[in-house]
């Protein structure tokens, strides 16, 4: 790492403490940019860098609610605006009992990269609560959901700052959000994406992010000339973004072995196919972040408190949540003879743990490239809404295909451009950077 670098990585470390995993995402992202300095020696005269580590607004707000025993609940909650140069603000919401400023600024932080990547016109933000569904009735969401929305509802806007869901977000509580955001306004708008299809809701939303990390990872089988036929697939996590991964590899001739929770993971030999397929989406709405109740009714494996990356697959596809694939985990995964690692979470791989999978040659894909289809759809959502229109799935679903593969294309020529050849992360980093870094070239010191 050159001294400029070092220093902005420790500045940010010491300016922005207990907050490990927004370090993390910067580390990884400025030391990918160092050639790109070298030679755009703008940039750094003109501290974008710095900039960029600087959330443009961070809302943070008491949300009172009460639960069905009549007990008063308090839980935080926030919004990040980390930058708006290429669009208004654009990234899901976060209710996970794990949520932190620091949680959602490394989120924002990877989203601004991300939504540059889409190739549509979307800034960088994420938001969220440590609000816990788990355990909650459908009544408790709902209270929640109002009185969070009941303070964001002034800091958002269809112009301004689009939420979306993420873990623990999805269409119920987008409803929920909603509603109460049109009540509070007044105005029926694209405030929020992931809306229900008879309100202004894309189809393919809910499958987008699956669908494009499986496109994506289609690209990169290509450049190897192979494709998912045959192919046995480890898929970490159980919810929104596992599902759609598991439709889309059955549909190219793949196998998915595995899905994990927090209770561990089960291994299902045959593959998660037809009836299990809807099975993933009553799991996930039972609100027990679990998957044990899995190997139960289809009578396989469970493995208590284990990672699914100890079973021998081809491709592996973290798709649950941050730091997730450890080195020790790489190390198995390649003694296994995994070809491809994709990630579908938001850094579920560690810094370690990507150089080791990078060193020994495996294909590698960056969440901020490869699970961009969800918020390129979000964007095709808001496109829809602008025009008070509906696309069929089969144009979303073919505009999703053509974006995932445009990114796979930017990785691609960019890594190589900057003499990395084969390095996703370093032709995300840049490819997402620069767009971003020349309109804040473009729109002066603000
Ligand atoms: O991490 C992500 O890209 C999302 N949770 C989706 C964000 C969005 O605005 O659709």
């Amino acid at each position: 790492m050159s001294e400029y670098v070092k220093d902005l990585v420790a500045n940010v470390k010491a300016k922005n403490p207990s907050e490990p995993e927004f370090h993390q995402a910067v580390e990884e992202v400025v030391s990918s940019l160092e050639v790109v300095l070298e030679r755009h020696p703008e940039y750094r005269a003109n501290k974008i860098l710095e900039r960029l580590v600087e959330p443009e607004r961070v809302i943070m707000f008491r949300v009172p609610w009460v639960n069905d025993r009549g007990e008063i609940q308090i839980n935080r909650g926030f919004r990040v605006q980390m930058n708006s140069a290429i669009g208004p603000y654009k990234g899901g919401l976060r209710f996970h009992p794990s949520v932190t400023l620091g949680i959602l600024k490394f989120l924002a932080f990877e989203q601004t990269f991300k939504n540059s990547l889409t190739t549509l016109p979307m800034g960088g933000g994420k938001g969220g609560s440590d609000f816990d569904p788990k355990g909650k009735s459908d009544l408790e969401i709902m209270k929640f959901c109002q009185s969070f929305m009941t303070e964001l509802f002034r800091h958002v806007g269809p112009n301004t700052d689009v939420p979306a869901g993420d873990i623990g977000v999805g269409g119920r509580e987008i409803g929920y959000l909603f509603g109460q955001y049109k009540r509070l306004k007044n105005e029926f708008t694209g405030v929020l994406t992931g809306k229900g299809r008879n309100w202004g809701g894309s189809l393919i939303r809910p499958e987008a992010t699956g669908f494009g990390v499986v496109y994506f990872t289609e690209e990169m089988l290509k450049t190897k000339g192979t494709d998912f036929k045959g192919k046995r697939v480890a898929v970490s996590g159980f919810g929104n973004v596992a599902w759609g991964v598991v439709q889309k590899v059955n549909e190219l001739g793949g196998k998915v072995v595995t899905l994990s929770g927090p209770d561990g993971y089960i291994y299902d030999p045959d593959g998660i196919s037809g009836n299990k397929v809807d099975y993933m989406l009553s799991l996930r709405l039972s609100n027990k972040d679990a998957v044990e109740d899995y190997a139960k009714k289809y009578n396989v494996e469970f493995h208590a408190e284990k990672k699914p990356w100890e079973v021998p697959v081809d491709i592996a596809i973290p798709a649950a949540t941050q730091n997730e694939l450890f080195p020790e985990d790489a190390k198995i995964l390649i003694q296994n003879g995994c070809q491809c690692v994709c990630e579908a979470a938001n850094m579920p791989t560690t810094l370690e743990a990507t150089h080791i999978l990078q060193d020994a040659g495996i294909l590698f894909a960056p969440g901020k490239a490869a699970n961009a289809g969800g918020v390129a759809v979000s964007g095709l959502e808001m496109a829809q809404n602008s025009m008070r229109y509906n696309w069929t799935s089969e144009e979303v679903d073919q505009r999703l295909k053509m974006i995932m593969k445009e990114i796979h294309t930017t990785c691609v020529t960019t890594a190589e451009k900057y003499g990395a050849a084969g390095n996703y992360v370093l032709g995300a980093n840049i490819g997402g950077f620069i767009k971003v870094a020349d309109s804040m070239l473009d729109q002066g010191v603000v």
